[in-house]
């Protein structure tokens, strides 16, 4: 009787320390994203974008909102969409502006805040002196989605700015079913 308690013990001890090689394996992933004007995941409305070249920007320039001498109103959005994610897990997003007094004092960034693409909205001010980065929150998504940042600016005439995006992986999560249950499985079957 002791035997047979120890053997399945013993085989759960061994599946329990097999997931924690793999997941130890999976934190040591890295990966991030910069997204810019001209890169793939990078799309705009709108006619009044126009390019500014600027030294610490991203990539030396960054888009936002004028007149264009014609008196053209203000409006358009700006969206950074990543690659399809390479891991199930909890992201770092932020977005970076170059902050003057020319600026909106209120630019809306929503972001995909969960794996069902469901949006959060960051009224942030851009009024201030030099290019800031804000981070806008940590989120789970899941392998293969595509969130986004997108940047509102059709609410009013003012000047918003759009630079860039970046996302960055934090943590990898276990997929719904994970190793651990594969693993059991599999040693019951011997
Ligand atoms: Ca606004
Ligand atoms: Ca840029």
């Amino acid at each position: 009787m002791m035997k047979k308690i120890s053997k399945k013990w013993f085989s759960l001890a061994i599946a329990l320390s097999a997931s924690v090689v793999v997941s130890a394996a999976a934190q040591a992933q890295t990966w991030e994203q910069w997204i810019d004007y001209g890169y793939p995941g990078y799309s705009e409305t709108g006619e009044s974008w126009r390019t500014y070249e600027y030294y610490a920007a991203h990539d030396y320039s960054y888009r936002y909102l004028s007149h264009w001498d014609r008196g053209l109103p203000r409006v358009g959005t700006a969206t950074w969409k990543t690659d399809p994610l390479p891991y199930h897990g909890i992201y770092e997003v932020r977005v970076t502006f170059r902050a003057s007094e020319n600026r909106t004092p209120e630019a809306n960034y929503f972001v995909v805040k969960d794996m069902y693409g469901n949006l959060e909205e960051h009224p942030i001010s851009q009024l201030g002196e030099g290019v800031e980065t804000v981070v806008l929150g940590r989120y789970e998504y899941r392998k293969g989605q595509q969130p986004y940042v997108l940047l509102d600016g059709t609410d009013d005439n003012y000047s918003d700015c759009a630079d860039a995006a970046f996302f960055k992986l934090i943590e990898v999560l276990p997929d719904a079913v994970g190793p651990a249950v594969d693993l059991l499985l599999l040693r019951k079957e011997k």
